[in-house]
């Protein structure tokens, strides 16, 4: 599954946090970057700030859902705004988190724990 570990990589991992300091700010820009406001505004969508192998190991034999036992730093975006006036709020979470795994990589971000 390399093209939605590829995609899962796009839409939700960013390590160091790029982007700006104010996590409003960081939505709007991050959003718009990896393309998750293009058509429609993408409603939720989380971005995982560690490296792409502490990820990666959160998925662990043959299950599909993955619950991660260390915590992880991500900030999630909701949007606000109406389409095409995306418009995000951001905040910070240190949390652990539930992923959807194939052939033991990150496809889905499923949610926070
Ligand atoms: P994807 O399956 O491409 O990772 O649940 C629908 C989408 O919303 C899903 O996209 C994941 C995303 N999402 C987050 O990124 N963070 C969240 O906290 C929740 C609930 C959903």
């Amino acid at each position: 599954e390399g093209s939605r570990y590829r995609h899962f990589q796009r839409q939700h991992v960013d390590h160091p946090r790029t982007g700006a300091a104010n996590d409003n700010a960081y939505c709007n820009l991050m959003m718009r970057r990896r393309g998750l406001t293009r058509g429609r505004c993408k409603p939720t969508n989380t971005f995982i700030h560690s490296s792409l192998n502490t990820i990666r190991s959160v998925c662990q034999g043959r299950r599909n859902l993955c619950d991660s036992r260390q915590s992880f730093s991500m900030t999630v975006c909701r949007n606000r705004g109406r389409y095409p006036r995306c418009n995000y709020v951001g905040r910070r979470h240190n949390r652990r988190m539930r992923l959807g795994c194939r052939n033991g990589v990150p496809v889905h971000f499923d949610r926070m724990l």
